[in-house]
């Protein structure tokens, strides 16, 4: 079975997953695109739909992938669970926790698993690594982790609320996978602002205290002028381990292959029936434990995460 694929959104991410599909992905085509912008659609994809809705229930259509702005995300997967079609989503799955409760909740009805989160970093080969020499208890149990997390320049829209849940997003996720464990408090610590910051408290340097009592800090800098640069050392009781890779301009460079190997597994798993990756509930936890930094971001304080109970689904 070849693996039709609908794309929703056809900008930076969308174009990226266009090209992935089209060069270097097997066992999948790409089925049809829509985008806001007809011309961004037409730049990427032969078939153009008007309609996002048309796109994800077309009977030519097997998969929906979704690159649109973040908004916009909650009702394109709410419409692909109805369809009852796999879906892949760009992080975050929904910018508030009250739109990833909905999809959960949806999913849950369907009652079986069809979202997966575009948490690329979980596909890149040094946190694989990283994760096989933790886990193979090369250094010992995890005590500490150091992150940094640095953009050469952020996107005029950007503010202060997205180093969280825009950036940091993904140090969230990667702690909860490496860990196997909840984060359960978020400090969010304002230094000094770079002359570059304009209105954005930038950098930021937040404190994550997982559940087991491992401490996580990063360091999110999204103007940090000479590159895109992400990077970790995971200190462990009787060694150290990190993740890093080349600077390059930004994220397309450096997770180039881990983007490859997540709509490869994707692709793969929709062709055995299997949603694979980030789930919807990891989704959720991922905004929620934002939010939590953007709280205390805000009030200055160290903040609380409070999670939903966890459905059955996703155990
Ligand atoms: C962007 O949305 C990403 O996902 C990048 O990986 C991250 O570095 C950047 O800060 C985000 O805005």
């Amino acid at each position: 079975m070849t693996v039709r694929v609908g794309l929703i959104g056809a900008g930076v991410m969308g174009a990226e997953h266009a090209r992935l599909l089209t060069d270097s992905i097997t066992g999948a085509t790409l089925g049809g695109v829509y985008d806001v912008d007809a011309r961004r659609a037409a730049a990427v994809g032969t078939r153009v739909l008007a309609d996002p809705f048309a796109l994800i229930d077309d009977a030519g259509i097997d998969a929906v992938l979704i690159a649109s702005s973040d908004p916009t995300h909650e009702q394109f997967v709410l419409a692909g669970l109805a369809a009852g079609k796999p879906l892949l989503c760009e992080k975050p799955l929904a910018p508030d926790v009250a739109g990833c409760l909905r999809i959960v909740d949806a999913e849950v009805s369907t009652g079986r698993r069809l979202v997966s989160v575009g948490f690329m970093r979980r596909y890149d080969p040094a946190y694989v690594e990283l994760k096989r020499t933790l886990d193979a208890g090369e250094i010992g149990g995890a005590v500490l982790m150091h992150c940094v997390h640095r953009n050469a320049s952020a996107p005029s829209t950007f503010t202060s609320s997205m180093l969280l849940t825009s950036s940091a997003t993904h140090e969230i996720d990667i702690s909860r996978w490496l860990f196997g464990d909840e984060i359960a408090a978020v400090t969010v610590h304002r230094p000094r602002p770079s002359s570059r910051a304009g209105e954005l408290q930038d950098p930021q340097l937040l404190v994550f205290e997982l559940a087991g009592g491992v401490l996580v800090d990063v360091e999110v800098f999204v103007n940090a002028q000479y590159g895109y640069d992400v990077r970790c050392e995971l200190v462990g009781e009787k060694g150290s381990a990190g993740a890093s890779g080349p600077v390059t301009p930004d994220w397309r460079d450096r997770f180039a292959e881990a983007y490859r190997r997540e709509l490869q597994d994707w692709v793969d798993g929709v062709r055995q029936g299997q949603a694979r990756g980030a789930s919807a509930w990891d989704g959720y936890v991922a905004t929620a434990v934002a939010q939590a930094g953007v709280t205390a971001l805000e009030a200055g304080r160290r903040t609380p995460v409070r999670l939903a109970t966890k459905p059955e689904l996703y155990n």
